[in-house]
């Protein structure tokens, strides 16, 4: 691993954004998601690596495939945040800061969004500021990092 590099995971139906519900989850797609933190992380030295999956096995191979190659993750597991030990124990295999993101504030949805099987082993989480909480992640981690 030469410089700083973060990788960021995507979880189910967030290739969605923009074209459904903008109500909830706003007008932006996840390219211009993607594109935007490239642009931002590449101002601070920072190379991005992106990666989406409706498949949970999908995610936990992605994950697995992280280990001592990044010095950070930004993560969304979506729906999996609420449903996937499989993904929780691969995020456990990892020993880089971890930013759990979610676009809309789970807490102020239904109670099986509450709870979130990433959040205590992640080093932080973000809800509810929409699509700029990836942003926000990638501030952090580039503080963390430093
Ligand atoms: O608020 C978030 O970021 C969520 O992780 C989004 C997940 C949801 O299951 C979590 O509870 C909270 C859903 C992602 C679905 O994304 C769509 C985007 C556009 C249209 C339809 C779905």
């Amino acid at each position: 691993m030469a410089g700083k590099n973060i990788l960021v995971i995507h979880g189910p139906n967030l290739n969605m954004l923009g074209k459904r519900e903008p109500g909830i989850y706003g007008s932006t797609t996840l390219d211009d998601i993607n594109s935007e933190l490239v642009k931002k992380a590449s101002l601070k030295d920072i190379a991005i690596d992106t990666f989406q999956s409706n498949h949970e096995g999908a995610i936990v191979d992605r994950i697995q495939d992280a280990y001592k190659k990044f010095s950070g993750l930004i993560i969304n597991p979506a729906a999996y945040t609420h449903t996937s030990v499989a993904i929780r124990d691969a995020l456990l295999l990892l020993d880089v800061p971890i930013i759990e993101v979610h676009i809309s504030n789970i807490h102020k949805r239904e109670p099986f969004r509450h709870h979130s099987y990433v959040s205590d082993i992640a080093t932080g989480q973000i809800v509810g500021l929409g699509v700029k909480g990836y942003y926000l992640a990638l501030e952090a981690l580039s503080e963390m990092l430093k």
